[in-house]
């Protein structure tokens, strides 16, 4: 049974806005609502209100409003900073039955899509109609155009056609207020003051409560080719993901992986070693366009240094024989134990000595740690992962951000703030940018409603 502390009043009044079989108290069927993916965020039982429309969200709002009651819009719970989960008792607003989409536009090449439509079914509909949807990332089945719009979500072909930001035309949300805004026209060209569809990317659900988006569609290339490069050390792998993106025009992913990553994903899954011998460090490298994209991968690796074996793969099992080694670490780190997530960027020129000093970094503040490095490198995006620190000690997270601020980096790439980094914000921004982000943030939201206690630190001396 539940032990929810809501005002029962408030829940009274909620059961009016959405029906008592969308508002969900009881601690078992909570459970899911109120544990992060990784199990490191875990809340205090709450409830869960799941409206069916924009009207209803907008009417849930203002409900909570009256109340003063706190919300933490929830949308596929991918993310990976805490910032979806009621960590002090507010109420989970999920957006997952907002699940419409419409058929692709296809003079514009666009889309509208309800915010609990996942990114998968986003591909697919486009992909039936023959277009894609650019941001692809390995949670693709969960994660939600709601989520990935409040997260700004990169993934793996950022390189060649930008973040979630990139890709959104338009938005409607609900407003702290209780307002909805509806900007959904996706006009290529609109230059009538601020871009509301913007302002949305990446706040985190503190200015509003996204319903629906408009995003731009690709044209699918017609040749895809992956190859899984082995390299004699990290250094080399570095190098060579920094000179591809400079001289492959078709480039459309580069990860990176390393040997323990490879290995642990090889126990864990079963996948036989890619290579007859294990080496320090791996790129996943994929290039699309032309049939002429072959060429232009040769082409590119012929001109790099420091590679020790390739496979190449152009048919779709074989390629996704190769991206099941990269799209299994997120799991597999889990099955080690509990990790702390810390996905940074660094300016490409300081990649080297960022990856060199880490685990000496390490070694010092968290000593038998287990460190899993990957990710999204020429971008200058790495996911560092650490396995055998406890949830709550923050020292690891407090030196690694630090000496991400020396190397002139940013505490976070493309997962958000949430509140597993709140507390370092002013590290990656400055106090005016912090004032405009609070002036902002009082303006959309007034009483404070949406999510409060993620990504901007609490206020005062
Ligand atoms: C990825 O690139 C995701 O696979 C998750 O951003 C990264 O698990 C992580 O740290
Ligand atoms: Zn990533």
């Amino acid at each position: 049974m539940s032990v929810v502390d809501t005002d029962p009043a408030l829940v009274r009044r909620l059961v009016d806005v959405v029906g008592a079989d969308h508002v969900l108290a009881d601690d078992d069927v909570t459970a899911g609502y109120r544990t992060d993916w990784t199990g490191r965020f875990v809340s205090p039982p709450s409830v869960v209100v799941r409206p069916g429309s924009t009207e209803e969200v907008a009417a849930v709002v203002e409900t909570c409003r009256s109340f003063g009651a706190a919300l933490v819009p929830q949308g596929g719970n991918t993310g990976l900073v805490g910032g979806g989960i009621p960590l002090h008792g507010e109420v989970v607003l999920s957006l997952r039955r907002l699940d419409g989409i419409s058929e692709v536009d296809a003079d514009s090449g666009q889309i509208v899509a309800g915010a609990g439509t996942t990114i998968g079914t986003l591909q697919a509909t486009a992909a039936e109609q023959g277009w894609a949807y650019a941001v692809d990332l390995a949670s693709r089945d969960s994660a939600t155009i709601g989520g990935t719009i409040a997260t700004n979500a990169g993934g793996l072909r950022v390189l060649r056609y930008g973040d979630t930001r990139a890709q959104v035309m338009g938005v409607e949300a609900v407003l702290g207020d209780g307002r909805t805004v509806t900007a959904l026209s996706g006009l290529y060209r609109n230059n009538t003051g601020y871009h509301l569809p913007s302002l949305f990317c990446g706040s985190e659900g503190t200015l509003g409560v996204v319903t629906a988006a408009r995003v731009r569609l690709a044209r699918p290339p017609s040749h895809r080719v992956t190859a899984l490069v082995a390299f004699t050390g990290v250094d080399a792998a570095l190098a060579a993901a920094v000179a591809l993106r400079r001289t492959v025009p078709t480039l459309e992913a580069v990860e990176l992986m390393v040997a323990a990553g490879i290995e642990l994903v090889c126990e864990v899954r079963g996948f036989p070693r890619p290579f007859p011998e294990a080496h320090p460090a791996y790129l996943l490298v994929e290039t699309a366009g032309p049939a002429t994209s072959l060429d232009d991968l040769d082409a590119g690796l012929a001109s790099v240094a420091g590679i020790a074996d390739a496979a190449v793969a152009d048919d779709a099992a074989r390629r996704r024989a190769l991206w099941r080694y990269r799209e299994s670490h997120t799991e597999a780190i889990n099955t080690v134990g509990t990790p702390h997530k810390l996905d940074l960027a660094l300016p490409l020129p300081e990649l080297p000595a960022f990856v060199d000093r880490l685990p000496g970094q390490l070694a010092t503040v968290a000593p038998g740690a287990r460190l899993w490095l990957f990710g999204h490198v020429a971008d200058g995006n790495l996911h560092v992962n650490v396995t055998g620190v406890a949830d709550d000690d923050y020292a690891l997270d407090e030196a690694v951000f630090h000496l991400v601020a020396e190397h002139h980096g940013s505490i976070s790439a493309e997962h958000g703030i949430g509140t597993a980094k709140r507390r370092w914000v002013s590290l990656s921004r400055t106090a005016d940018e912090l004032a405009a982000f609070r002036s902002l943030k009082a303006a959309f939201d007034p009483d404070g409603i949406l999510n409060p206690h993620v990504l901007l630190p609490p206020a005062g001396p």
